[in-house]
């Protein structure tokens, strides 16, 4: 079994991928840290800021670590608040983890990307692989040159990284952390818990989107592909469905029927405006045999009903 290591594994990703790795790999031999103490940690865990270099280096030499997710990181919204302070974290923080990766012979590291990568030069629609990657915000920024980054730590030193750029992410046992697409998690709990939502996106701003089974189920997918296999050492598109608040709002309300919605757009639909409204993955499918099992229904579905209402119940 791998010893892996999860940086930022406090957040909303890392918070569902840990008990999802620690099913896989066991419990002992996966090592959560984060800026903080973990809640809840149920394993192995400790305090680690991706920026201090000896620290990332002791941390995997003490639990003698084979593979790094590299999850930390700001997000859109949350990093044009301060965007040399995003740019740091972001791009300081990956390159401790490639540079230490390196030097110490990690077998395996993974580093997200995102659909942040692209701008709005971009082609909007089935947006190819290697498109125009032009992106307006710092964390975009970031993120399109870490993939470069990663790709030269490969090409270089062989270095074996893989990546996905996630759509955004929406799963009912983690809350998102800063970004653009938080309004697709934001609006279940507000559906249920207050029967109403004020929506900060336009109600026509169509974004790819991706269920967080789907995605934890994508990434060890990748993880454990044959190296031969992956092609891709930027990171690769990946598709499951694409809504605009109106459409997920229309779909919640099928579950309950007294759900209203008001729309006040603010910046975050400006970013939204910059990036894709879907994304050819064709890549990841013929590579690595990618494939989705939520669409906007099914995932709906299944928020309501582990978000504990039941199934055509309304909130009155
Ligand atoms: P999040 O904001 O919920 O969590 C990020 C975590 O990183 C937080 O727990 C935070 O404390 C930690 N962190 C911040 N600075 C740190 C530092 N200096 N050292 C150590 N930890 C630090 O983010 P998330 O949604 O869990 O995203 C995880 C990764 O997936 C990120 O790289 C993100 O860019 C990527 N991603 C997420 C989504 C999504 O929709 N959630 C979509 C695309 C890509
Ligand atoms: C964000 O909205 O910033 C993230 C992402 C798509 O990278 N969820």
């Amino acid at each position: 079994m791998p010893k892996i290591l999860l940086t930022g594994a406090g957040g909303q990703l890392g918070s569902v991928l840990i008990p999802y790795l620690r099913e896989k790999y066991g419990i002992e031999n996966v090592i959560a840290t984060d800026l903080k103490p973990l809640k809840n940690a149920s394993g192995p865990s400790d305090v680690l800021d991706v920026l201090d270099y000896e620290g990332v280096k002791s941390i995997i030499q003490k639990y003698e670590i084979d593979q790094i997710y590299h999850l930390a990181a700001i997000l859109s919204a949350k990093g044009e608040q301060d965007p040399r302070f995003t740019w740091k974290v972001n791009m300081d923080g990956l390159l401790n983890i490639l540079e230490i990766s390196r030097e110490l012979g990690i077998e395996k590291v993974f580093n997200p990307s995102s659909i942040a990568v692209f701008g709005s030069k971009t082609q909007k629609e089935n947006t190819p692989q290697n498109p125009i990657l032009i992106p307006e915000t710092i964390y975009g920024m970031s993120k399109e040159a870490g993939e470069n980054w990663t790709n030269y730590y490969y090409q270089k030193y062989g270095l074996d990284v893989r990546s996905i750029r996630y759509p955004g992410l929406i799963g009912y046992n983690s809350l998102p952390g800063g970004g653009t697409t938080d309004y697709a998690v934001e609006i279940f709990h507000d559906a249920i818990n207050k029967g109403k939502y004020t929506c900060f996106l336009n109600s026509d701003t169509v974004l790819p989107m991706m269920y967080m089974q789907d995605a934890m189920r994508a990434t060890v997918e990748l993880m454990e592909a044959p190296i031969e296999d992956i092609k891709i050492r930027t990171s690769y598109n990946l598709a499951a469905m694409s809504f605009s608040p109106e459409q997920i709002f229309l779909e919640i309300k099928k579950y309950l029927p007294k759900f209203k919605i008001k729309y006040k757009a603010d910046f975050r639909d400006e970013i939204a405006k910059s990036w894709v409204e879907s994304v050819d993955d064709s890549a990841a499918r013929k590579d690595w045999g990618w494939k989705e099992t939520y669409d906007l229904p099914r995932m709906v579905k299944d928020m309501i009903y582990n978000l504990r209402i039941e199934p055509h119940s309304s909130s009155d």
